[in-house]
């Protein structure tokens, strides 16, 4: 590895955009579970910025296809202006989730800095759904099922607004984005998936192929001057490994595929920002999920099961 690296924790402790409550508790879980100390073992300089703070979750049925809309606005500026600030400050943001309508504002940030600095921008979004529905095609009205579409100028506009993006020049490009490890998405979802050319490495795709080859292509192309962002909501693991969560799917990667993941991301040398999304402690069997997601999390940062030199 290269020079040490700075990492900030940002926690965001809410569930305003979930169809279930307890992802507020996330950002503790995963403190009581490590991720500060891990990182440092490996290391890392850890900075904790503490939690972000927002609006409380009313608990209020959707209107006009969006649950909670004004709240998840004020919670993603609160995540965009926090993550921001760590970039700008040449420091690696880990957002603690929270749920992950909240990829709008840590995103959002990420692209207004790769802007800036003239830097491409690769997004690994590993997820068991493809959160690409809009107001229009949600059958919930929860935006953590709508992240992607929205960065992509496809949602709310205050949502889409967020880091001075707009409908005409948002945040990111489909072409941005691989999508790892998908196997649950919506009829009308599935559709816009397709217009839009999302690349897409699903569950089908990764038992045919295999987690080596799904990865090798979705790093691929990358060059120097790239910025890689990992948005990895933690229903994207098999529910018999992570059961804290609160939209479970089966079929998903097992331990050593999810490590596999994690150890080949490392490998590219280029992971510069990263969320941590969904975990729901009040689902969770004694903390095991949050145990699992800073283990890999160190696979992320470089922790390798291979016997073999640095
Ligand atoms: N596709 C479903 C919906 O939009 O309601 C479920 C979305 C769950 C999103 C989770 C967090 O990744
Ligand atoms: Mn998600
Ligand atoms: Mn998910
Ligand atoms: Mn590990």
């Amino acid at each position: 590895m290269t020079a040490m690296r700075s990492v900030s924790l940002i926690g965001a402790p809410t569930d305003i955009g979930a169809g279930a409550r307890g992802a507020s508790m996330g950002p503790e879980a995963l403190r009581v579970a490590g991720i500060g100390p891990a990182l440092q073992a490996r290391g890392v300089d850890v900075k904790d910025c503490g939690n972000l703070s927002g609006p409380h979750n009313p608990w209020l049925p959707p209107v006009d296809g969006y649950r909670h809309l004004s709240e998840v606005v004020a919670w993603n500026q609160a995540v965009h202006d926090g993550v921001y600030a760590e970039l700008q400050a040449g420091r690696m943001p880990i957002l603690l989730g929270g749920d992950h309508c909240l990829g709008i504002g840590s995103i959002s940030a990420v692209a207004r800095h790769c802007r800036a600095a003239g830097k491409k921008l690769r997004i690994l979004w590993l997820d068991a759904h493809a959160d690409f529905n809009t107001s229009a095609l949600t059958p919930s009205g929860n935006i953590h099922g709508m992240p992607v579409a929205t960065l992509c100028g496809f949602g709310a506009p205050e949502l889409v607004r967020i880091g001075g993006f707009s409908e005409q020049s948002p945040a990111i490009s489909p072409k941005w984005v691989r999508q790892i490890g998908i196997r649950s998405v919506d009829e009308g979802e599935r559709r816009f998936v397709h217009e839009q050319e999302l690349e897409v490495f699903d569950m089908r795709y990764i038992d045919e192929q295999g987690m080596r080859q799904s990865m090798e292509l979705a790093l691929a192309t990358m060059d120097a001057n790239t910025h890689l962002h990992v948005s990895f909501d933690v229903d994207f693991l098999d529910p018999a490994i992570a059961p804290g969560v609160g939209t479970t799917v089966p079929g998903g990667p097992t331990y050593r595929e999810a490590q596999l993941c994690m150890e080949m991301i490392a490998d590219t040398g280029r992971l510069a920002s990263l969320d941590v999304m969904e975990l729901n402690p009040a689902l969770d069997e004694k903390n095991r999920t949050a145990l699992l997601a800073v283990d890999l999390i160190e696979s992320l940062f470089g922790k390798s099961t291979l016997m073999r030199k640095a």
